[in-house]
């Protein structure tokens, strides 16, 4: 299984974010990159390579062209305002002004009109970062597409919370969306997406509620209790064309491996029955329970049976990088997913 990667990803530093009123180093860092590709060089999976640049067309399917170009040009703009920090919004569109939907020119308002939530800042480097955290993905089609039974793209920032036209949870362009609408590109009839991130993946729900294309699944803590709080719930099951092609799996707080991983066997029965062509995994890892910004209970070595479980299902595979914010663990519980898939492929 080969990995895909960039440095330019690690141009997305801000130095801090707002977390239970204070202002907080970051959970999503550079850093956690440099720790996966470690931890994949260590375990000679396969060669890491560096992405190759597929332009913004695969990017434009899936995000519009107005949220691509304040992307590009927020912090700029910003600056130019006087403002002296990062990008952060501050003021929504809310229930309680429905006004007009359209971007106004004021700076604040333009960040809160792209923004579906508030931690997560525009620095001068996060176009670049997540411009090529999404070619790491596109990479990893093209290897799929190249008849590779699976691939890794090492993907930071992390993409499920970015909608069509919005940021946030510290995402910018789909990663998934972007890659399983590729995958539809070169002749996949339909594709599924299984997002094991502890965070329900409300970008990449939004984006394909109406298709019955690209089945989204995804295991989640129960947005009643955690970010991103307004979608994820079981009830939401797609519409029109979507309509049951959707399923959302909540659990609550505490949460433990034997109640997960009967929740992942059905996830897994589902996505065999739609017999998709391809399999986009949205891997996170943030399900651990040493994880500061969640409440499941996974340990190191249940991470191993869950990349088993994917290779069963015998579907050309994607891994993409999502969250995990436990550093000590972050390698050890993504290569165990990668190594175990990889192992479980060779031997069935
Ligand atoms: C990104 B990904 C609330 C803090 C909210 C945002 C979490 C973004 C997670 N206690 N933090 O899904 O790993
Ligand atoms: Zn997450």
């Amino acid at each position: 299984m080969e990995t895909f990667y960039s440095e330019h990803q690690g141009l997305h530093a801000p130095a801090g974010e707002m977390f239970g009123g204070l202002e907080v180093t970051p959970f999503d860092s550079p850093a956690r990159a440099d720790l996966v590709l470690e931890a994949v060089r260590g375990l000679g999976l396969g060669a890491a390579r560096v992405a190759d640049d597929f332009g913004e067309e695969a990017i434009l399917r899936v995000h519009s062209a107005d949220y691509v170009e304040f992307l590009k040009t927020i912090w700029d703009e910003w600056r130019a305002s006087g403002r002296e920090g990062d990008v952060q919004p501050t003021i929504w569109q809310s229930r309680s002004m429905p006004g007009r939907m359209a971007a106004p020119r004021d700076p604040d308002g333009r960040a809160g009109y792209y923004a579906l939530a508030g931690e997560t800042r525009i620095t001068s480097g996060s176009w670049k970062a997540a411009y090529w955290s999404a070619q790491a993905a596109l990479s990893g089609v093209r290897a799929l597409e190249g008849g590779a039974r699976s691939a890794f793209g090492l993907c930071r920032p992390p993409g499920h919370h970015a909608a069509r036209d919005q940021f946030g949870g510290y995402c910018f362009l789909n990663n998934a969306a972007v890659a399983a609408d590729a995958l539809r590109a070169t002749g996949v009839e339909r594709a599924a997406i299984l997002d094991i991130d502890f965070h329900h993946g409300n970008g990449t729900q939004q984006i394909f509620y109406e298709r019955g294309d690209v089945y989204y699944v995804s295991l989640h803590g129960d947005p009643e209790e955690t970010f991103p709080n307004f979608l994820g719930y079981a009830d939401e099951t797609g519409r029109g064309d979507g309509e049951g092609f959707n399923l959302n799996f909540p659990y609550p707080p505490g949460t433990g491996w034997n109640s997960w991983r009967d929740g992942l066997r059905e996830a897994c029965r589902v996505i065999g029955e739609y017999a998709p062509g391809a399999l986009v995994v949205s891997l996170g890892v943030d399900t651990f329970h040493n994880d500061p910004t969640s409440f499941f209970e996974l340990r190191s070595e249940n991470y191993l049976e869950v990349g088993r479980m994917l290779a069963r299902l015998g579907l050309p595979t994607l891994f993409l990088l999502e969250g995990g914010y436990d550093l000590e663990a972050l390698g050890l519980n993504v290569g165990n997913v990668l190594r175990s898939f990889a192992e479980e492929s060779r031997a069935g």
